[in-house]
């Protein structure tokens, strides 16, 4: 009992003493410059600290700070040190001198503004909220190859949402199969099929067999269909590797890759834009969730999709609101302005919408996207009663349907693969 108040007492007499070099980084009434980096944070302390202490503390940490005053420090390192300039209940704003930061160099950016400050005693939760890149970081970065005017391009299709399906299962298809299945979903209407996040090259599906048997088929398609079809293929590995895949798809004659943003991290993509293959690359968020679902802790998917934009993705998963994955309309709505506003003249990034979709829910996925929308559906062609050949003609159908303006229940009455699709798979209420 009397151990615990002295260490209580302790601890207060410390923040208490630390609290003058903290608070020096807040200044509610500075304007920052238009070359500051900004970040919003979502900050919530312990009995420990005071708000306004723990504020300045995530500012000094993250920039030239630390908890004691240092005999090293010199007036022109005083000047790169990080502001709160605005403090709203639990949110707080610092503005970052772009000095701080290596051009390019996301990995140190993040090692800043994601870094240290995440572990500091006294702050219950913290979170990365958002990020504003100032021009002088956007110019330094690369950016989408294509973008949405690009991507459009290549599959052809000016103003349809693509119609995209992702194999599945998503593991354990031997190369043959994996092919036949791929052939099928073009086949029946879709333009896009996707390997499934932890595809990569395992026994029975190796990379190489996967490439060269389904671009046959693609080719297939192709032909007998009229239509643009495209193959991403999985290049997630160690960052040599990845790169070394990349340019077998694009020695090969594919369009696209996908990669794993969150487990290849971002100096694997960098490294794989850096490359600057002619492919388009589309960003698959795998593992998002253990930093971006807690609304107090973490790092926010917006954050995530305004970086692997800049990094140079020209596609991102970005939820969907209406399938089976957890975020509703307003992140998926924010996720998208990450994706698509202005950022400094780079340019924009085709949204993705993937997770438990299938054609009942195209009309409200689409209110919520528009069209410039990969719409991704897996379980919802392959688990088609009619199976997958089917599947994808329904999903290409609802999209046809709410293109036209029609119900799918009035579109259904003369397209049979949309009406046995809406008779095993209702709207959710
Ligand atoms: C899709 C699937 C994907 C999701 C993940 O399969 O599981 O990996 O895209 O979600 P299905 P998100 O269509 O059968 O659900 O894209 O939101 O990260």
């Amino acid at each position: 009992m009397c151990n615990n108040m002295l260490h209580l007492s302790m601890t207060h007499y410390r923040y208490h003493f630390d609290r003058m070099k903290y608070l020096d980084f807040v200044d509610t009434e500075y304007e920052p410059a238009p070359s500051d980096l900004l970040c919003e944070f979502l900050v919530e302390t312990d009995e420990t600290m005071e708000f306004d202490v723990a504020a300045g503390a995530v500012a000094a940490e993250s920039s030239v700070g630390t908890w004691t005053e240092l005999t090293t420090m010199r007036s022109y390192v005083e000047k790169l040190h990080a502001t709160v300039y605005e403090i709203d209940g639990s949110r707080i704003k610092v503005a970052y001198p772009v000095e701080l930061f290596e051009p390019g160099n996301m990995a140190n950016i993040m090692s800043s503004v994601c870094g240290n400050v995440f572990g500091l005693k006294g702050l219950k939760h913290l979170k990365l909220d958002d990020i504003h890149y100032p021009e002088v970081l956007t110019e330094s970065f690369m950016g989408p190859k294509y973008g949405i005017d690009g991507v459009r391009k290549v599959l052809k299709i000016p103003e349809r949402p693509f119609v995209g399906t992702i194999i599945k299962p998503k593991l354990g298809l031997v190369t043959e199969d994996h092919a036949e299945v791929a052939y099928e979903s073009w086949a029946g209407g879709c333009d896009v099929v996707k390997d499934d996040e932890n595809l990569s090259s395992q026994s029975f599906n190796g990379f190489e067999k996967r490439l060269d048997a389904t671009l046959k088929a693609r080719d297939k398609a192709e032909k007998e269909t009229g239509e643009r079809k495209v193959y991403m293929i999985n290049v997630t590995a160690e960052t040599n590797e990845m790169v070394r895949r990349a340019k077998l798809v694009e020695n090969a004659g594919g369009e696209y890759i996908m990669f794993d943003i969150i487990t290849c991290g971002n100096s694997g993509f960098q490294t794989l834009r850096e490359a600057d293959l002619d492919l388009v690359l589309h960003a698959h968020r795998a593992g998002h969730g253990a930093f971006t679902l807690d609304p107090k802790h973490g790092v926010s998917m917006k954050v995530i999709a305004r970086n692997t934009r800049l990094m140079g993705a020209d596609q991102l998963h970005v939820g969907t609101a209406v399938g089976k994955m957890k975020e509703g309309e307003e992140e998926v709505l924010d996720n998208i302005e990450c994706l698509t506003s202005e950022m400094h003249g780079v340019r924009t990034a085709m949204p993705v919408a993937s997770g438990g979709l299938y054609p009942a829910v195209v009309p409200p996925l689409l209110k919520i996207f528009g069209y410039n929308v990969v719409v991704q559906a897996g379980g919802g062609v392959h688990g088609h009663p009619d199976g997958t050949y089917k599947g994808a003609t329904a999903m290409r159908q609802a999209i046809a349907a709410v293109m036209e303006g029609i119900t799918l229940q009035e579109y259904a009455e003369k397209h049979e693969e949309l009406r046995k699709a809406l008779e095993i798979w209702q709207t959710p209420t």
